[in-house]
């Protein structure tokens, strides 16, 4: 269903204008401030803009990239400012916005549309066969919610989903809560994510995570973006590699589009960044086909062993991949099956370029590759990171200063949550330490992830779905297929602190829980509490609401669950033992029992008091790899590419400068040009020529699935874009109806959300 906005929208109205060659400077600072005052109001854009991410403040909402040690009044970035804004924002749904908006003329608005409307204030529920959102107690909603859940047939007919907003403190106490009531289905946006990360690094290094500090970044001689948009989705990442660059680092940029800030920044915090022209950030651009990083690693893996074969011990790190790998024999003869034929085809990049990259890698000695969605959202996004893992491997660029793998994380506890256990697949260590602590024995079969949960939903076989923050129905792929899972549903329940379409697409029954954000003070029985996050460098810190609650009425994440806790485990059985009151009143004590849980929260409560918190070790920095073999792991990786038959592009899916994830803020992309529209497909004007089309054409999107079926998404416009030859952009929500269900990642099981073999027909020709 194609979801074309309503009268309210802002008009779909492109304008296009050359895409930027530099990000952020004065005009990012401006944008913020007009966003956050129009939202907020000058008291709340004070009070949340000068406490973030301080040491005593509230940690951005937005990305999960690191605070430095020493702090700058103003530490954060434009797009930041936006996401608190849009959570300070005073705008408010009241019962007597849902009275008079039926669910399904709700359901006909745009994404934009239901964010625009404020704050949740209290709680709702839509009764079976009802038209409308109705008020509810919390008393009456929570029983609700238990009722249903002790009369499930098992407890997996249940899922609880969650988004990388939470807090540690909640995603601890949610996976405590399924895994006492008797399951595993704890799938969470990482499956949609990072969690080709965390298959690849899990099997090679033994550990799901990044390496490095931003200390490391500053210090690395070469540091690889491939895949990611730092301009827009991690605006402060240019910061770090502006400090990379002044130490005589070099940055080399892997992506099918130009992203503008891969090649300038200005930094609004300098006096040369608000004046001047701002730093080069990429020393190099490598205009990648999409899915072309597999091969680019291997060619780069096999003219390491080349040189080597030259120049015999002063290439590869022999004492390392001595005492710390396996598998090295077997990934060299593989390696050297790569043909430059194959390379060329799978990238799209010229020989030389790659040559050239090889002779800056033999330069330097302290080598960093981070990545994102452009990596781990393909089929062969697993393969993908094992082939970056040798490549550093190779030359010992693993567990020293300056060097290692930095998958960039997305939202800002999406790693936290996985590490206090929201995982469908949890280890057999973490079950043993979770069950000894509360004294019961934790279901041991594994979960639903994301896709295997919308197939549980579709099949009957889970009828409960419970989603703690985010956007469920439309973060997933093939957006009819998941909505029509969820209306399947007895029940959908979203702990939610803004309207969206996953309030609209429910359930026969289906509550709203509205909560506590980020920004928020949280007052409970003992005093006022903070919560722990973790960023994508594994540091754990506090965070601190500042602002008075968006409504009276709100509950915390924390309290939402220990209530309904209290009420779904029965007594008798051990999950009602467990003091879920006194976690309710008091958080630290949750910490108390995280740091007899999880490795590395040893002394939790004392260690996050200190300002900037602490940060969890890494094995891999010590040199140890929890891996079966207790060492590193070279892996043979086929050699893989997204081939489109003729008159086809692969298409990615993307997001825009002006959106959070599913949720658009305005309808504008600045970087990129693209200004007062959302229905935009990017191609290169070259294939436009070879298609017969013409620029801001209007065309609808085909995607063709390998069972033959296809899957439409009509009306967007061709904006010719310098983008790599035969690809097409395109953005995410509007797009996921094109994503199949089954087209997911190997191992990961990540939709592929970035290789969809789409075809553009001109609008209408549809018969
Ligand atoms: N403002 C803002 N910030 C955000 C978010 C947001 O929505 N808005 N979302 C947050 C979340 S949850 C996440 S996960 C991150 C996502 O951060 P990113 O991964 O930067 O997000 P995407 O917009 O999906 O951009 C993917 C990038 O990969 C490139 N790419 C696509 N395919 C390929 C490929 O095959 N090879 C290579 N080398 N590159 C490719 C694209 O051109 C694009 O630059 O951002 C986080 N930060
Ligand atoms: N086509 C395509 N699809 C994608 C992607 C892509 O690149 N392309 N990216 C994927 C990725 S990387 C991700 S991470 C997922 C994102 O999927 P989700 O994390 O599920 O989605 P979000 O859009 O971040 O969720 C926004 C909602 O979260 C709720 N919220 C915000 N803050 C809070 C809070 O503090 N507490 C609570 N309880 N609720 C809160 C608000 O109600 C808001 O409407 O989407 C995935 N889907
Ligand atoms: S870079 Fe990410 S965490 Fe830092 S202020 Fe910007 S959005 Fe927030
Ligand atoms: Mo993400």
């Amino acid at each position: 269903m194609a979801r074309m906005g309503s009268d309210e929208d802002p008009k779909d109205d492109l304008q296009v204008s050359a895409p930027k060659k530099w990000a952020a400077g004065v005009p990012a600072v401006a944008h913020a401030m007009e966003f956050s005052l129009a939202q907020a109001g000058p008291r709340r854009t004070a009070l949340t803009l000068f406490n973030l991410n301080q040491t005593d403040g509230i940690d951005c909402p937005g990305c999960a990239w690191p605070d430095p040690k020493h702090r700058h009044r103003n530490e954060y970035c434009e797009n930041g400012a936006k996401h608190v804004a849009d959570e300070a924002t005073t705008r408010r749904v009241t019962r007597e916005f849902f009275a008079e908006h039926a669910v399904a003329e709700l359901d006909q608005k745009s994404d934009l549309w239901l964010n625009q409307q404020g704050r949740l204030t209290e709680p709702v529920v839509k009764r079976p066969g009802g038209t409308h959102y109705e008020p509810i107690s919390w008393d009456d909603a929570l029983d609700l919610v238990a009722g249903e859940l002790t009369s499930l047939g098992s407890p997996d007919e249940a899922m609880f989903y969650t988004s990388g907003r939470v807090s540690n403190e909640a995603a601890f106490l949610l996976q405590l809560l399924a895994r006492t009531y008797g399951t595993n289905n704890l799938p969470d946006c990482s499956n949609m994510c990072h969690e080709s990360s965390g298959s690849g690094l899990g099997e090679t290094l033994g550990v799901g995570k990044g390496t490095v500090s931003l200390e490391d970044i500053h210090q690395a001689d070469l540091v690889f973006v491939v895949g990611q948009n730092p301009g827009t989705n991690h605006p402060r990442m240019l910061t770090a590699l502006e400090e990379t660059k002044r130490n005589g680092g070099r940055v080399i940029a892997v992506n099918p589009l130009p992203e503008a800030g891969l090649f300038r920044f200005k930094n609004p915090q300098k006096p040369r960044g608000v004046v001047g022209r701002g730093t080069p950030i990429a020393d190099r651009f490598l205009k990648i086909r999409p899915g072309g990083d597999l091969a680019l690693f291997q060619a780069l893996n096999r003219l390491l062993l080349e040189a080597e074969d030259d120049a015999p011990g002063t290439v590869l790190d022999h004492d390392f991949i001595q005492s710390d790998t396996t598998g090295f024999d077997e990934f060299a003869a593989h390696t050297r099956t790569v043909t430059w034929e194959h390379v060329l085809e799978a990238t799209g990049l010229a020989r030389d370029e790659i040559e050239a990259v090889h002779r800056e890698v033999l330069a330097s000695r302290r080598v960093i590759v981070c990545w994102a969605m452009g990596l781990t959202q393909h089929r062969h996004g697993v393969p993908t990171i094992r082939e970056i893992v040798n490549f550093l491997l190779l030359r010992g660029n693993l567990g020293r200063p300056g060097a290692g793998v930095c998958p960039v994380r997305g939202h800002s506890n999406v790693q936290g949550d996985r590490t206090m256990g929201i995982w469908e697949r949890p280890t057999d260590e973490f079950l043993d330490a979770l069950g000894r602590e509360f004294s019961f024995e934790p279901p041991r079969e594994h979960g639903y992830d994301s896709v295997a949960g919308v197939k549980a939903m579709l099949e009957g076989r889970a009828k409960v779905f419970i989603g703690f923050a985010g956007n469920f129905v439309r973060a997933m792929s093939d957006s009819a297929v998941t909505e029509d899972a969820l209306r399947r549903c007895r029940l959908t329940v979203q702990v939610s602190t803004k309207l969206n379409r996953s309030h609209t697409v429910c359930g026969e029954t289906a509550l709203i829980l509205p909560t506590l954000g980020r920004s928020d003070r949280d007052v409970q029985a003992s005093g006022e509490q903070f919560v722990t996050v973790e960023d994508s460098m594994s540091e754990v810190h506090q965070s601190r609401g500042r602002l008075d609650p968006a409504s009276p009425h709100l509950l915390s994440e924390v309290a939402i669950i220990c209530r309904l806790a209290r009420r779904t485990l029965r007594e008798g059985t051990p999950g009602a033992a467990i003091p879920w009151e006194d976690f309710e009143a008091d958080y630290s004590r949750i910490r108390d029992r995280i740091s007899r849980v999880v490795p590395g929260f040893e002394d939790f409560n004392a260690r996050v008091a200190e300002p900037g918190g602490f940060r969890l070790p890494s094995p891999v920095n010590e040199r140890r790899y929890p891996t079966p073999s207790g060492k590193a792991v070279f892996s043979c990786n086929d050699l893989d590419m997204i081939t489109a038959p003729p008159g086809h592009l692969v298409l990615q899916s993307l997001r825009s400068h002006d959106q959070w994830n599913t949720i658009p803020y305005a309808m504008n992309d600045r970087y990129r040009g693209v200004h007062d529209a959302r229905r935009v497909v990017m191609v290169n004007p070259v294939d436009l020529a070879e298609l017969g089309l013409e620029d801001r054409q209007l065309v609808d999107i085909v995607s063709v699935w390998t069972d033959g079926s296809e899957r439409r998404a009509e009306g967007f416009r061709v904006v010719s874009y310098p983008a790599a030859r035969g690809s097409a952009a395109s953005y995410y929500p509007e797009t996921n109806v094109l994503v199949p269900l089954d087209s997911i990642a190997d191992v990961s099981r990540t939709p592929t959300y970035k290789g969809v073999i789409v075809r553009l027909e001109p609008a209408g020709s549809a018969g």
